[in-house]
């Protein structure tokens, strides 16, 4: 009796011959080999299948998997256990094989998704080992019906290559793509709604998932000032040439001074290391990157809740993060104490990730007072400030009163880091544009940590795109579109508080239980954070196909008047009749 002794693991990843070497010489120590065999792998040392005698069914240990390469796909303990328990072994030699063996190789059951996926593959593998006489045409043809090339029902490509060893011959799948290891990813839990929504085909629908502003008409809304800005740089014909890593002068200059106030003696010292970036997104993945590699000990706090995509950032980053509270689902409001507590028992040095203003999700902002005791806790605990401005000129419609929080930092002489974004304010959502600012005590500081940005952003995109930088640059820079631009956005913030207040004043009116929906008034910016559970906010979408996030959030800057009354009927239903 012999089986098979095959592959070794696998892998994405090439084995260098050396290792290949070491990895027959190890095996050949464990293995028992009779006399014959040896002589056999002499003859055949090039070649990678070899016949070992089966130790009777009683004695003979379970088959070893072989010592993981490192591969791009962790192995889980389930997937050893699978492994183990099939009967062919893994062994280095079958890799010195020719072209094809790493696919080859790839039939382990336990070790490839490909097999549980296609169980006829690990047929094809079992019926050859199996049954050493027979044929691997036989076994082509039983599983793919004769055919070299073949596509499973999943649409993977596959094909039957034949080895022939003596006395024995086998059937190996080989043309396995490379992605096999590669897991589908689950939709994104905000952007995501976007795309379930518009797979919707209900007349009723609601998109109240994504932060973005809509019209009474709930159609997307480009501003006024942006078209004109627009067609004036159309008519300066300027070019597409690249920006400097750093990005734009004239929008760093401006996007610091809307920030900080154009008279902020910050600016004019040269404390500010100003980077143009990829939008909100795209400058707080760049502080995480710098805080990763100039800060490796520290770990950065995170509000509980905070906008979904912060953990992404900060785990793709590999900067470590723990939640300080925030939220206080029995008041529906801030939970103060259990924020400064945390703030002050994490370890001295640690970045404090804060909302500028109108925090994502809650719409729950400290007042002026906690804002000085959030900033004399960061302080005593030297730990550093770093700001997610996304929503300047949304919470209140004044671009000031906005960045309250931010210059009150500064202005105790703080070191700071804040992240800006154009996507809302300014309705840029897909021009990308942004910044990452670093408040510095002294110039040559700023100078420092402003040449190690742009060396953290040239290999990842090199420069940012001009379009969006140039409305910034030119809106802000001209004092007409500079007001109308503060109109509008007193417009925008203005229509988000008037389906706020319709919205609360239909709940009050059709809700009978008594319930007070009074915290919805109390929050501010985009998004009410309305307190329904996943399985409620699962009702809102299956029942009244209104989209929005799980984790209780609807966008008022998605909503209508016209569609105040249907959402509070939504509400109301989730809210009494499902747990
Ligand atoms: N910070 C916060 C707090 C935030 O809510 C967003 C976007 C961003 C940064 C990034 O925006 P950017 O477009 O990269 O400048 N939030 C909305 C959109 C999104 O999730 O991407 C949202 O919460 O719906």
């Amino acid at each position: 009796m012999y089986y098979w002794s095959v592959g070794t693991h696998l892998g994405q990843n090439p084995v260098a011959p050396h290792q290949k070497h070491q990895g027959l010489k190890q095996k050949e120590k464990k293995l028992p080999v009779c006399a014959s065999q040896k002589r056999k792998r002499k003859r055949k040392n090039s070649q990678f299948v070899t016949e070992t005698p089966r130790p009777a069914p009683s004695t003979r240990s379970p088959p070893r998997p072989a010592a993981p390469l490192p591969s791009a796909r962790p192995s889980s303990p389930h997937s050893r256990k699978r492994r183990a328990s099939y009967p062919i072994l893994i062994s280095p030699p079958f890799f010195s094989a020719a072209a094809g063996q790493r696919h080859a190789t790839r039939l382990t059951p336990a070790s490839d998704p490909l097999l549980t996926r296609h169980p006829e593959m690990a047929t094809a593998a079992a019926f050859s080992v199996s049954s050493p006489a027979a044929s691997a045409v036989a076994a082509r043809s039983k599983v793919f019906g004769g055919v070299n090339q073949a596509r499973t029902r999943t649409g993977c490509r596959v094909g039957i290559t034949r080895k022939n060893f003596g006395r024995v011959m086998m059937a190996l799948a080989v043309d396995v793509s490379r992605f096999e290891g590669v897991p589908m990813a689950p939709p994104d839990p905000i952007l995501g709604v976007s795309e379930a929504f518009k797979a919707d085909k209900s007349e009723l629908k609601l998109n109240l998932g994504v932060g973005a502003y809509r019209t009474e008409e709930l159609q997307p809304y480009v501003l006024n000032v942006v078209k004109k800005a627009e067609n004036l740089m159309l008519e300066k014909g300027e070019n597409k040439e690249y920006l400097p890593i750093e990005g734009l002068a004239a929008f760093n200059k401006a996007t610091a001074e809307l920030l900080l106030g154009a008279d902020n003696p910050v600016i004019n010292q040269g404390l500010v290391a100003t980077l143009q970036s990829l939008s909100g997104t795209g400058s707080l993945r760049l502080a995480a990157a710098f805080i990763q590699r100039y800060f490796p000990e520290a770990k950065v706090l995170i509000s509980s809740p905070t906008w979904g995509n912060h953990k992404n950032i900060f785990n793709d980053a590999r900067v470590p993060w723990s939640e300080y509270r925030y939220y206080d689902p029995k008041t529906v409001g801030l939970d103060f104490e259990g924020m400064i507590a945390d703030i002050e028992a994490a370890p001295e040095g640690s970045f404090v990730l804060l909302h500028g203003c109108a925090h994502n999700p809650t719409g729950i902002d400290p007042t002026p007072e906690q804002w000085e005791k959030i900033a004399d806790v960061i302080q005593e605990k030297k730990h550093m400030p770093f700001f997610d401005v996304a929503y300047q000129g949304f919470a209140s419609g004044s671009l000031d009163e906005d960045a309250f929080s931010v210059r009150l930092f500064v202005k105790r002489g703080m070191e700071v880091f804040v992240a800006q974004s154009y996507s809302k304010n300014l309705g840029l959502y897909s021009e990308r544009v942004g910044a990452i600012n670093v408040v510095c005590s002294a110039p040559e500081v700023a100078d420092r940590v402003k040449s190690q940005l742009k060396r953290l952003a040239r290999p990842m995109y090199s420069n940012p795109p001009i379009h969006g930088a140039k409305i910034v640059a030119n809106v802000v820079g001209d004092p007409t579109m500079f007001g109308e631009w503060k109109q509008e956005m007193e417009l925008m913030a203005g229509r988000i508080k008037n389906v706020r207040q319709k919205l609360y004043d239909s709940l009050s009116a059709k809700d009978k239980s008594g319930k007070d929906w009074s915290f919805i008034l109390r929050q501010i910016g985009m998004f009410s954070y309305t307190g329904l559970n996943k399985a409620q906010s699962d009702n809102m979408t299956d029942k009244w196909h209104i989209y929005m996030t799980k984790d209780g959030r609807i966008s008022l800057a998605g909503l209508s008047l016209a569609k105040c009354d249907y959402l509070a009927d939504a509400i109301i239903d989730s809210f009494h009749n499902v747990n």
